[in-house]
């Protein structure tokens, strides 16, 4: 038998629909568990699928590479607590997209990539059927689990476990897998209704045990340098009010990651942001709220660790515990009930932050706060990253609502610390594994899933990865104004090839016009050379609110190898001794 196309079906809405298809049943799968976007690249097999997406009120968002979409739907599970959805088609597509699935699962996010893939039994014959893979398989170390579905009444089943997995426990990336056949199976409509099911509390809370929130309680109140680290599954969990109050009401000081700044503003008086260095060395009891003790911490390790400082660490994952430094006080839970349950347990004014401890940070801080002031005055020609960075915070100071994506190397590290923000969950940056590429399709996340203005300040490189998307940007007239911190290269566009007149291995071209780039899809471009510049042209692009991007000319020697990480470079000999061998 022949199946209806799914638009055929989909136009007889009000015929009595007897058949259903697989293609309807995944699409009634996703509805009935409010699944509302879609960030995909269609073909085979799958274009009728996004089109019966669409056609049904669900939005799709069609991009230009699957890696850009399926950074789209992390962000989007990340900025939302629900699975953010990706659709790709078979073997290449499927691929493109699994390094936005592993890097999703790397940083926690939630997402489920869905694939149509081959005929199974050409595939597992290897009879060479178009586009052949064993995609389940090659998903499998990727994600944090991968499914398919093999037969039409399984699809409400594989879609209800693929969307719980991402969201419950320690949230991360999913494969499903959906082989052709299946998309194009028939089956009777009524029992193909009753395969649907609708989630029961997919994410539900998991409470600590008392016993270690009043170990933990102990340790902290007697505490003489309290330091809570704030992550990015502190900002993930939506606890904002309880981390507030306990943050408050004990007075300890707190350093953000980079994807925290804003769950308290960056602003508020027990911020040890601008005294990291000292928090960090002198702290003895420190508590790690949705944070991992991995390399962005340095592992917890001395020197820039105090070597006996103990460690309370809030986190779902009870395997984190003990993965770096031994963990004194495990909580094992969600952050909103363990915070509601430190802060019910203990007796008022029981964990108090000593005075000297915060006076002493806070000198530290002013003192910091006055040198980075300094540094911003300096308004050097041709224009460095500071420059551009401060014209780009002192206008977004103004608009806490836009949403600010991040990466790059040195246009990573100077504006994580020169841009403060002040609202919960609008940094979105390279993460856990400091990838390049996730620029364009975080800030069409961003745009789409609020609805609300989004900065992307993106080095000349970083941009280059996900660049297509600005034709994205520009066809769903999206309000993302992209800032490129152009400096004509990998880290530096100075660097010189000891050899010939070939580029050197980091060198872009500095001249490269992304404003002329841009306006090529109707956007509006801007160069600016000074921080003047900056400002105006991203307060018009700001107030337009329509597709904008942003060149700025950057010295081509600013900027130093690596940014802030430059120590993880293996130390052979050849590092900065390079000879180059003889023509
Ligand atoms: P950062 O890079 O900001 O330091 P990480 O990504 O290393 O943050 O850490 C985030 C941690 O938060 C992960 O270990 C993850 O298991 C945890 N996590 C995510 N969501 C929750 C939640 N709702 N409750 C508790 N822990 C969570
Ligand atoms: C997927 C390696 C780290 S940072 C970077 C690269 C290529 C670009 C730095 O140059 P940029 O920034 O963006 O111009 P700036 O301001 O310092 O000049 N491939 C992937 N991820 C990573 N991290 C790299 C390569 C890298
Ligand atoms: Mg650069």
């Amino acid at each position: 038998m022949t199946a209806p196309s799914p638009l055929e079906t989909a136009a007889n809405a009000d015929a009595p629909a007897e058949l259903t298809d697989g293609y309807h049943l995944v699409v009634d799968a996703l509805k009935m568990n409010d699944v509302d976007t879609i960030y995909g690249v269609v073909g085979i097999p799958i274009t009728d699928l996004a089109r019966l997406a669409q056609a049904q009120g669900i939005r799709y968002v069609g991009f230009r590479h699957e890696s850009n979409a399926g950074h789209a739907a992390a962000a989007a599970g990340y900025l939302t607590k629900k699975a953010g959805i990706c659709l790709t088609v078979s073997a290449p597509g499927f691929l493109n997209g699994l390094v936005a699935l592993a890097n999703a699962t790397t940083n926690c996010f939630p997402m489920v990539q869905i694939s149509g893939s081959s005929e199974r039994h050409l595939v597992d014959l290897k009879q060479g059927d178009y586009e052949e893979m064993d995609q389940l398989a090659a998903a499998q170390p990727f994600c944090k689990a991968a499914y398919r579905i093999s037969r039409v009444e399984d699809i409400g089943r594989g879609i209800a476990r693929a969307l719980r997995t991402a969201v419950s426990g320690r949230p991360g990336g999913v494969y499903l897998d959906i082989p052709a056949a299946v998309l194009g199976s028939i089956m009777d409509a009524e029992e193909g209704a009753k395969t649907l099911s609708r989630l029961v509390d997919p994410a539900p809370r998991q409470l600590p045990a008392p016993e270690s929130v009043d170990r933990a309680i102990e340790l902290l109140a007697g505490a003489q340098r309290p330091l809570i680290v704030l992550g990015k599954g502190a900002a993930y969990a939506q606890a904002d009010a309880q981390i507030r109050e306990f943050v408050e009401s004990t007075g300890i000081p707190y350093v953000p990651m980079s994807m925290a700044k804003g769950l308290l503003p960056d602003d508020h008086p027990q911020s040890a942001a601008t005294a990291r260095s000292l928090a960090l060395k002198k702290a003895d009891v420190v508590m790690l709220v949705g944070a991992r003790l991995n390399w962005l911490l340095n592992h917890g390790e001395a020197p820039q660790w105090n070597p006996d400082a103990k460690f309370v660490q809030i986190d779902i994952e009870a395997k984190e515990m003990d993965s770096n430094q031994p963990i004194a006080a495990p909580l094992v839970g969600d952050i909103e009930s363990v915070v509601e349950a430190l802060i019910e347990r203990s007796k008022p004014g029981q964990i108090a932050a000593p005075a000297a401890w915060r006076e002493e940070l806070g000198a530290r801080s002013a003192q910091n706060v006055a040198k980075m002031a300094e540094r911003l005055k300096a308004d050097p020609h041709p224009m460095q990253f500071m420059g551009a960075l401060k014209a780009v915070r002192d206008v977004i100071r103004e608009r806490p609502e836009v949403y600010l994506v991040n990466e790059g190397a040195n246009a990573l590290d100077i504006a994580r610390n020169v841009i403060d923000m002040h609202v919960p969950r609008h940094r979105l940056d390279s993460g856990t594994w400091g990838v390049m590429g996730i620029g364009m399709g975080y800030a069409i996340a961003a745009a789409v899933e609020s609805g609300q203005p989004v900065v992307a300040v993106e080095g000349d490189s970083a941009f280059g990865f996900s660049g297509m998307e600005i034709e994205t940007i520009c066809r769903y007239k999206l309000p993302v104004v992209t800032v490129i911190m152009n400096n004509g290269g990998v880290y530096r566009g100075d660097d010189v090839n000891l050899y010939d007149d070939a580029p050197s291995p980091t060198t872009l071209m500095s001249a490269a016009r992304h404003d002329v780039m841009f306006e090529a899809f109707g956007g509006k471009g801007y160069r600016a050379t000074t921080p003047a510049e900056v400002t105006a042209a991203l307060t018009e692009a700001l107030a337009s609110g329509g597709p904008a991007l942003i060149d700025c000319v950057i010295d081509p020697s600013a900027g130093t190898e690596s940014g802030h990480i430059a120590h993880l470079n293996p130390k052979g000999i050849t590092v900065g001794n390079i000879t180059p061998a003889k023509k």
